[in-house]
């Protein structure tokens, strides 16, 4: 009979053992995305699809801040389930809404401490507006997969995958076109994904990909 002591000694040495397993298996994946004549195309998101394996669950929150009217930030990428609060950091008040399949809600016209969170509980492009701003606008793309980033002012966005096929997606809220998707195989070692985006000065919400 094993004590106590032994038996979580060897629970703990066997997840030990399987996250070991698992960091070696994992490879830093950095997409690099530029518009046709080589300019850094910043905000875009960019998604892994687990091809292979079913992702890890979890439980995010995200904050979507309301500063000098505008929102903060303006383009969100969030996994399916996630709770977002809009706080308001202006002395004005806003009035948040979405007419977007992925999700439809209003808020109370508020200033102030944060409103109750909304759950974004389908996938898709949830576009955000001020009833009271016209001009005040932000993106949420809400994805299954857990995997997911927003490229840098370089343009670029690093993940660390656990090995195996993904499926990228693409999008940037000035794209003129979307972006077709590719098929990534990801191993213990660094890898570049080179992706164009033609972009417009003005934003166009469009082309997101399902
Ligand atoms: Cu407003």
């Amino acid at each position: 009979m094993m004590t106590i002591v032994q038996r979580r000694r060897r629970i703990v040495a066997g997840v030990l053992a399987a996250l070991c397993a698992h960091a070696a298996s994992a490879g830093m994946v950095t997409v690099d995305v530029t518009t046709p004549s080589g300019a850094p195309a910043r905000d875009t998101v960019v998604v892994f699809d687990p091809l292979d394996a079913a992702p890890p669950p979890s439980h995010d929150a995200a904050i979507i801040d309301q500063v000098s009217k505008r929102f903060v930030p303006r383009v969100s990428v969030v996994r399916t389930g996630t709770s977002i609060i809009f706080p308001n950091s202006d002395r004005i008040r806003h009035q948040v809404y979405s007419f977007s399949p992925a999700k439809t809600f209003t808020l109370k016209l508020y200033a102030g401490s944060p409103n109750t969170p909304v759950i974004f509980d389908h996938p898709g492009l949830v576009v955000l507006g001020c009833n009271i701003h016209d001009n005040m606008v932000a993106y949420v793309g809400v994805v299954d997969s857990p995997y997911y980033a927003k490229t840098t002012d370089a343009g670029t966005a690093s993940l660390n995958l656990p090995a195996g096929r993904y499926r990228l997606r693409t999008w940037n809220p000035n794209a003129l076109a979307a972006v077709p998707s590719q098929e990534i195989a990801v191993q213990a070692a660094s890898l570049t994904v080179p992706v164009k985006i033609d972009v417009s000065s003005a934003p166009t919400a469009v082309g997101w990909p399902e």
